[in-house]
């Protein structure tokens, strides 16, 4: 609101209801909303991000390097023809700042070293609800922020634990605040991870608001030789969100609550009708007839994607999450979970027309929501030039073998399972893993350098995409459950997967793990009534040594679903390594 409006608007009504407005920024009936549809598609050329790099070379060596990150409060213009939309932004000052943030690139075996500064406002852009567990400064002024980054192997004190919050100035802390510099090691496998907030209860808000970026840590020598698409041209980090704006820029959140009387605010998922990569709704990207590497996050706090060409063009993956698979495989459609990594070639060569579309045919909320309409089915068009060009990429018919998990030596056997709470007119309310709120103390507690596995049983409607810190796991296999009401009844009772038989239980359909989601992954979506058995690896993958920091230590890792509306309220528990 700048100030002529507010002007006349204070001579018109009453100071109380000017106040009611600002105090609840977000109110707002819908006719101050954009009308997605009547924006025009395809205007905005598609932003690579600033790229930075994790460490400097002396001498022809790559030596460890320090960054300071700030984050700042500024406008971002997402669309050629929306005002300029307040957002809190990432970078190495508040000018260069952007939404997403600037992409880190790391080096394998080199250490990186961010410490993540708070420069923003004392009030947030975006309303928040101070009813569910949440950051809460003493002074009830500044914004709690803390940076996880996701897919890194690192230990406890730099994972962003959602109590490490700070605010402005480092001025107050969480509980499990410990340090303001974050060590990123590097010494895993190469591939894709992504940094974003992690506050507890504000995850959403401020993932929302535009605390994300992502972070690649490349290994030259084992990367090289596959001779992918690569260079800044070439080989391009997207980040997919979906958000609503009201007329005037500012991204809209509903502010009121689906149990208002429970949660003023809480809703159990938010969707927004643009589709918006690297910081422009749908934009679009001239490209050449060669092959592009596209590592695509899905950022949306609750979108599923299913993405395809409208005109049959497909997708080679070579990677999933942080990880490369063992071979290519080709699709022609494939589905994104929230905070799913896929990492794809397309080579534009083999398209027989001079623009394509990238589109997203995903129901919301997945799988049995609402159909996408025309401004959520579309994400980029590609303009394609004409001249055949010579291309000395490739993709290689084998990528990277990791050794496979070891059953034989796992050492523990868990069940989770998922629940929801409604009230008596079936809204949600909250949701826990093991019928256990985050603040009940850690009970998985698997053993540094272990192997486990872990059945996750979802008793909700709801597809949750399932994210572990620091270990990897890969799927098993997917079996839905037999008699799911009778299973949901008792567990609802004993909350134990063990007395209600779930063996008995999980001899339904088997649902197919996709090709391309066969590596280690960091997210899974976890299928409504289906137990999905994965197998967890606290080391690396790639090598026997040991992590080479003390994983065990405070104020340890977390587990929760990535739909951001249920990790806030509070589909999270520690999880606490031990020697
Ligand atoms: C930190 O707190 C002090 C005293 O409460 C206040 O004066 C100052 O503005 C705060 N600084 C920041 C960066 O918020
Ligand atoms: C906001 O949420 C409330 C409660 O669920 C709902 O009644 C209302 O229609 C929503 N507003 C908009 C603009 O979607
Ligand atoms: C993106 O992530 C959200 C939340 O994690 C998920 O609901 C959505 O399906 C994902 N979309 C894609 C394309 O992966
Ligand atoms: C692509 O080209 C084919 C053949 O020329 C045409 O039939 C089709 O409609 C085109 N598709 C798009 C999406 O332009
Ligand atoms: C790790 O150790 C196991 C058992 O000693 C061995 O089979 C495996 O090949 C080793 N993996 C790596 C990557 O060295
Ligand atoms: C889990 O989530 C899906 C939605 O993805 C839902 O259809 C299913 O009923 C849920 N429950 C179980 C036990 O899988
Ligand atoms: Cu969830």
């Amino acid at each position: 609101m700048d100030g002529a409006p507010l002007l006349k608007l204070l001579k018109l009504t009453c100071l109380g209801v000017v106040l009611q407005l600002l105090l609840l920024p977000s109110s707002t009936s819908e006719d101050k909303l954009v009308d997605a549809s009547k924006l025009e598609m395809f205007v905005d050329e598609l932003p690579d991000m600033p790229r930075i790099h994790g460490y400097e070379v002396v001498h022809g060596v790559p030596k460890s390097k320090s960054l300071k990150i700030g984050m700042y409060k500024k406008k971002w213009k997402f669309h050629r023809d929306l005002p300029p939309t307040p957002v809190f932004a990432y970078g190495v000052t508040k000018h260069k700042a952007t939404v997403p943030g600037p992409t880190i690139e790391a080096l394998h075996g080199v250490n990186t070293y961010v410490t993540w500064q708070n420069h923003l406002p004392q009030k947030h852009i975006l309303p928040w609800d101070p009813t569910i567990p949440t950051a809460r400064p003493h002074t009830n002024k500044g914004i709690p922020t803390v940076v996880h980054l996701h897919g890194g192997i690192h230990a406890p004190q730099s994972d962003g634990n959602s109590n490490a919050w700070f605010t402005s100035g480092f001025n107050q802390t969480g509980p499990l605040w410990t340090q303001k510099t974050y060590h990123y090691p590097n010494n895993q496998h190469p591939g894709n991870l992504w940094y974003h907030d992690h506050a507890m209860g504000l995850t959403r808000v401020n993932l929302l608001a535009g605390l994300i970026g992502s972070y690649i840590i490349r290994h030259p020598l084992i990367e090289g030789p596959l001779r992918l698409p690569h260079g800044s041209t070439f080989d391009r980090p997207l980040i997919v969100f979906d958000r609503s704006f009201r007329k005037d820029g500012s991204i809209y959140m509903n502010s009121t609550g689906n149990n208002p009387t429970i949660h003023p605010q809480w809703q159990p998922e938010y969707f927004g009708d643009a589709i918006i990569v690297n910081g422009k709704a749908w934009p679009r990207m001239t490209v050449r007839r060669r092959k592009y590497r596209f590592r695509i996050i899905n950022a949306s706090n609750a979108r599923f994607f299913r993405f395809f060409f409208t005109n049959g063009l497909r997708f080679t993956h070579v990677a999933c999450d942080s990880s490369y698979i063992e071979e290519p495989v080709t699709t022609s459609a494939f589905l994104v979970g929230p905070s799913e990594i896929t990492d794809i070639v397309v080579d534009f060569s083999r398209s027989k027309n001079d623009t394509v579309i990238l589109a997203n045919n995903a129901n919301y909320p997945y799988p049995d929501g609402d159909a996408v309409d025309e401004s959520n089915s579309k994400v980029i068009k590609f303009f394609i030039l004409p001249d055949p060009e010579v291309d000395t990429s490739r993709v290689p018919k084998k990528l990277m073998k990791y050794p496979d998990a070891d059953l034989s030596s796992v050492s523990r056997t868990r069940y989770i399972a998922m629940y929801e709470y409604t009230t008596d007119a079936d809204e949600p309310t909250h949701l826990y893993l093991n019928a256990k709120p985050y603040e009940a103390p850690a009970t998985e507690t698997p053993k540094v350098g272990s192997t486990e596995v872990w059945y996750v049983i979802n008793l909700t409607d709801d597809n949750h995409p399932l994210h572990i810190h620091l270990g990897l796991f890969k799927v098993l296999d997917q079996t839905e459950l037999l008699k799911p009401e009778e299973f949901k009844a008792c567990m609802d009772k004993y909350n134990d997967a063990i007395k209600c038989h779930v063996d008995k239980h999980a001899r339904g359909k088997k649902q197919v793990v996709p090709a391309h989601e066969r590596g280690w992954k960091n997210v899974y979506k976890m299928m409504p009534q289906f137990v999905t058995k994965i197998v967890v690896r606290f080391s690396y993958i790639h090598t026997n040594a040991s992590y080479g920091f003390d994983a065990t230590a405070e104020p340890g890792y977390v587990y929760h679903c990535h739909i951001l509306d249920h990790e806030d309220n509070e589909m999270m528990r520690p999880l606490k390594v031990i020697k």
